[in-house]
């Protein structure tokens, strides 16, 4: 029998071979194709329909001021033109570089091709009213997102940016296929839980499962601001499948970290999923800790604030950051700086000035009946953050800057003057308007657009700048997926009238992806 089998193979070899290298490679394709098409069917089997929550304001918007108009069309303008860049030279890549003007990727997105920009920025495509280039983003993802990938991505990165871009837009537009890719997405996150803990991996691999953490993360440990920000888009997941297995898993992180002893009521940015145990005792608003706290308050507000557990957590924290974190300057600015082993150091990042929008967003409701103090604390915020950008040559803002030894709201070090084209100032900005229609806000925020479309754009898109303080600086020539997702939406919204995505009814998440208030 093997003699027999082994000559069937010899004779199929041989009519292969006397086939050209064309007909070949096409009875490959074909056979590829049949995989591919067979993989589909079995995952898109439509999912269990659930009633749609309230969704209000997603066609509206226009101002009544036609000088705010022209603003708010200036900003669609600008999107048009990191849109169109990326669609020419860097379409299915996650980024594009605009001077080389090809595409661009980093290692949160692993080594595939996910088209990281088509997906960040489909929802603010969608509320700018671009639905042409809507359109042509859902065709590609519908045609070639595909998550069956050997490539190790961020768990934090890939939800925030992709399931809750996917599910921003399903809820937005009513297109099933976006809805089927989050739920296809989410399920090839699940294995980053399994850790003697069920506190996630920072990192997985998509085709085998196998997660790990970060080298650099202090002994071996997972991050606050990355496992602490899965909370809203899982439990949309859970809504639209009807399958707790995502509600729980966030929900185990939650009361893991409820029974955890905090050093000064304070919560370290570093956590190791295997023993449980703190690592190094940082904790910060900014990079590290910052969106942990933002889901805090956001998963009581988009539970129509019957998450009562998730409200007190956020008060004790807030309380006890203000107490140990948040100084005045000499010069008599509000920072918020960062605790470092039982130190204060005295520096505040670019990342850290979103909490501004953060407190004003969590006034109402506050402990102790304290909503006046939280929008003063957040308008204090907002105005450092604006001076951090008014003290610098481009009106941009430097990563971080520090106040200490005389310097205030200004970044010393050579290593952190740069800007990458994030939200988080304007972000502030947009909150803050929407609660006290102060014109400043929308003045800063126009400040704003003209800084980024001088000395950001170029001809092939936009890129972020090294140095702020420099009048010829140079660019690092990046276009990041949030300037579409974030800085641009934060812009366009600022212009708008507050009936576009009303804050009643949308629950923004930390990449600027708004989701429906469960209610
Ligand atoms: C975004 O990806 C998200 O806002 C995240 O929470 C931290 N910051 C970046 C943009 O600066």
């Amino acid at each position: 029998k093997i003699r027999a089998d082994h000559e069937k193979a010899l004779e199929e070899a041989k009519e292969k071979l006397k086939k050209s290298r064309d007909e070949i490679q096409a009875e490959i394709q074909t056979e590829k194709n049949k995989v591919v098409q067979e993989l589909k069917k079995k995952d898109s089997k439509p999912l269990p329909p659930v009633p749609l929550p309230n969704l209000i304001g997603i066609n509206s918007g226009e101002p009544a001021d036609p000088d705010v108009r022209e603003k708010r069309n200036k900003v669609k303008e600008m999107m048009k033109h990191a849109w169109d860049n990326y669609r020419k030279y860097g379409w299915g890549h996650n980024e594009l570089k605009p001077i080389a003007r090809k595409g661009h990727s980093t290692n949160i997105f692993g080594n595939s091709q996910m088209g990281a920009t088509i997906v960040d920025a489909l929802d603010t495509l969608y509320i700018m009213g671009l639905h042409d280039e809507f359109r042509e983003g859902q065709e590609w993802i519908d045609k070639n997102l595909d998550f069956s990938v050997n490539s190790e991505v961020s768990v934090f990165e890939v939800n925030i940016r992709f399931i809750g871009g996917l599910l921003a837009a399903y809820y937005l537009s009513g297109q099933e296929v976006f809805k089927i890719k989050a739920v296809q997405l989410a399920g090839k996150l699940l294995p980053a839980f399994n850790t003697p803990t069920g506190i996630p991996w920072a990192m997985v691999n998509l085709k085998s499962g196998v997660g790990r953490n970060w080298g650099w993360a202090s002994a071996g440990s997972s991050i606050l601001a990355e496992f602490g920000t899965l909370h809203m888009e899982f439990v949309h997941l859970s809504y639209l499948t009807g399958d707790p297995v995502y509600y729980n898993k966030v929900m185990h992180i939650r009361k893991l970290l409820q029974k955890m002893d905090r050093p000064n009521g304070l919560y370290p940015n570093y956590l190791n999923p295997r023993t449980g145990r703190w690592g190094q005792h940082h904790t910060s608003v900014g990079g590290l800790g910052d969106s942990f706290y933002e889901y805090l308050l956001k998963a009581w507000l988009m539970s129509d604030k019957m998450d009562t557990e998730a409200r007190k957590m956020y008060d004790d924290a807030i309380e006890a950051i203000e107490k140990h974190l948040i100084r005045k300057s000499n010069g008599g600015l509000t920072f918020i700086g960062e605790w470092k082993n039982g130190h204060l150091e005295r520096k505040m990042g670019h990342l850290t000035c979103f909490a501004g929008g953060m407190f004003v967003l969590g006034a109402d409701g506050s402990r102790d009946d304290k909503a006046g103090h939280y929008l003063q604390l957040g308008a204090e915020i907002a105005h450092t953050c604006h001076e951090s950008y008014d003290r610098t040559t481009l009106k941009l803002g430097p990563e971080a800057f520090k106040f200490d030894g005389g310097v205030e709201a200004v970044a010393v070090r050579q290593n952190e003057k740069y800007y990458i084209l994030r939200p988080e100032v304007i972000e502030t900005y947009w909150y803050m308007w929407r609660f006290t229609h102060d014109p400043k806000y929308r003045q800063w925020g126009w400040e704003a657009v003209q800084a980024i479309d001088k000395y950001c754009r170029v001809s092939g898109g936009f890129s972020g700048v090294k140095d702020v303080y420099s009048s010829s600086p140079m660019y690092d020539d990046v276009q990041q997926s949030f300037f579409l997702a974030e800085t641009l939406k934060y812009l366009y919204l600022l212009f708008s009238s507050d009936d576009l995505l009303p804050l009643d009814n949308w629950v923004f998440n930390t990449e600027a992806h708004p989701l429906p208030v469960l209610h």
